[in-house]
């Protein structure tokens, strides 16, 4: 840590290129907190580097002056991994957004690392091609913070995860050293492969500033349905039925139980319900094609089956992008959290499929014991073994209990053999629980692996790892 932060800051401004630092008063409010919604820091500078070659010497000098740097994408991460920490500079890779290469042929798309994933998505869709990972947060979130927290998103079950999306990358390590691994090969497996080093690394092992994305051929017909089941025995058995049936054509198998879906139907205001009943839960199925009519047909038939031999309940099926909008508007209601309910202590569990049902009651259960008036919204993506967890207490107000929530609900999802997080990283909020999903040894390769790759901790400090043992 820097002990003359001033002298420090100035011999910073010194050696970077003018207009790349912001003095911490003058900083933007919207880079002192990310969507965690951590109480907010003002960051002692915003570095907003121009090109890669920028990065580099902003590294260079801040692992010179042992000055933290945190990385900033959109600003949407979930786990506190952007939020600025005290003493430390932010850097944000907000100029550097831009598609340099779109190779229809090779499939792929080079961007920087500064780009929106929407962006992404509709210069792929614009010459009929399809970049498949998609999130909630895709009008701010970036590339670089996508690679970064290894997002995962609504399409997972089909196309993976952002680590199986990426073909090669350019990062800037702590001492300013660029990697240039921008391949576009499907494969090449000549050495270690380096890019998977920083892929869910979270800003702690080297700065994002292009991506090689590998892009996938835009589906023809999308068929999108809502349907309404007695409970999560028959959402397991919907999953393995249109597994069955769709094969691939599966895209998207969005899971919501009635305390996340009842609430979101009653409270947004702005979606009708689309069901006269309440159900046990629901599944937002989306399934994709390359031919026109036969999705639609194959998903319908599928459903209909289902139907027929009493495992769905009901159903409705889009007939046009408006019913697919209002379809997908209860699922992507997570966006007004803060709205509807004020502050929340979220939960991105892993939980193998077969568990998840069981898992959900006993969370409802121990958390409403101990706190009866409390809200526990659950919904997921089901195909992925991921499961959300929203708890808002009202009682509590602006204070929500963290930590005594936290000790109720990780210990169950470890006991039914999950992880602490499956898709949104670690970062500062989940730092103290790693150890729940990760053994010593391999906590003790990653302080090896940071250590050799940022040996004076500058890159962002305080997130993901435990402080190592001593000895
Ligand atoms: P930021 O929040 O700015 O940063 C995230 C982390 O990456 C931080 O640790 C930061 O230091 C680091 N970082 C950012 N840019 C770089 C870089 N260039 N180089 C090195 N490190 C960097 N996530 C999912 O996985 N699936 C979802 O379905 C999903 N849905 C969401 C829905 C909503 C409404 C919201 C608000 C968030 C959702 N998220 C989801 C979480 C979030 O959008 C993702 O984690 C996203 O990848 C973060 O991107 P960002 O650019 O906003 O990164
Ligand atoms: C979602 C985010 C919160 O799936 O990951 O809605
Ligand atoms: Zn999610």
């Amino acid at each position: 840590m820097t002990r003359d932060l001033p002298a420090t800051l100035a011999a910073l401004a010194a050696a970077l290129p003018p207009g790349v630092l912001t003095p911490g008063p003058d900083v933007p409010a919207r880079h002192r907190q990310d969507w965690s919604d951590i109480d907010p820091i003002e960051p002692a500078a915003l570095l907003r580097p121009r090109s890669t070659a920028e990065v580099a010497e902003a590294l260079a000098a801040c692992n010179r002056l042992g000055l933290p740097v945190v990385p900033q994408g959109g600003l949407t991460g979930l786990a506190g991994g952007a939020h600025p920490t005290p003493g430390a500079v932010v850097l944000s890779l907000e100029r550097m957004q831009g598609i340099e290469v779109l190779d229809e042929v090779g499939s792929t798309m080079t961007v920087l690392a500064g780009t929106p994933l929407a962006v992404v998505q509709a210069a792929a869709e614009a010459v009929g091609l399809h970049y498949p990972v998609d999130l909630g947060a895709r009008g701010s979130c970036t590339i670089g913070g996508n690679l970064s927290t290894n997002a995962g998103g609504v399409r997972v079950i089909r196309y993976g995860m952002t680590r199986e999306n990426v073909l090669g990358v350019e990062f800037v390590l702590a001492d300013g050293t660029v990697l240039d691994l921008l391949n576009t090969m499907i494969k090449n497996n000549a050495g270690y492969d380096l890019k998977h080093l920083v892929i869910g690394a979270e800003g702690t092992l080297g700065i994002v500033t292009r991506a090689v994305l590998r892009l996938q051929p835009k589906p023809a017909s999308v068929a999108t349905a809502l349907c309404a089941v007695a409970d999560f025995a028959a959402v397991t058995d919907l999953l393995k039925h249109l597994r069955r049936r769709l094969g691939p054509g599966l895209t998207v198998f969005e899971g919501m139980w009635p305390c996340y879906f009842d609430f979101m139907a009653d409270r947004l205001g702005t979606v009708r319900r689309p069901f006269a009943a309440r159900h046990g839960a629901y599944v937002l199925v989306e399934a994709s094609g390359f031919a026109d009519e036969a999705v639609a047909q194959r998903l319908e038939a599928a459903l209909a089956e289902r139907i027929d031999a009493g495992a769905v309940e009901d159903v409705v099926i889009a007939a046009s992008e408006r019913d697919v909008r209002d379809l997908w508007a209860i699922r992507e209601g997570v966006s007004e959290y803060g709205r509807l309910l004020g502050k929340i202590v979220g939960y991105d569990l892993g939980v193998p499929i077969a568990a998840m049902g069981t898992l959900v009651e006993a969370i409802h259960r121990d958390v409403e014991a101990r706190w009866p008036d409390a809200h526990v919204l659950c919904y997921g993506h089901v195909g992925d073994s991921n499961l959300h967890v929203v708890v808002h207490i009202p009682s509590a107000g602006g204070h929500q209990p963290h930590d005594a929530l936290d000790a109720v609900v990780y210990p169950l999802a470890t006991r039914f053999g999950g992880t602490v997080s499956a898709e949104h990283g670690i970062g500062i909020l989940k730092r103290a629980y790693l150890p729940l999903a990760r053994s010593p040894a391999a906590i003790a390769v990653m302080h090896r692996i940071k250590g050799a790759l940022d040996p004076a901790g500058i890159l962002n400090p305080g997130k993901v790892l435990p402080p190592a043992e001593r000895g």
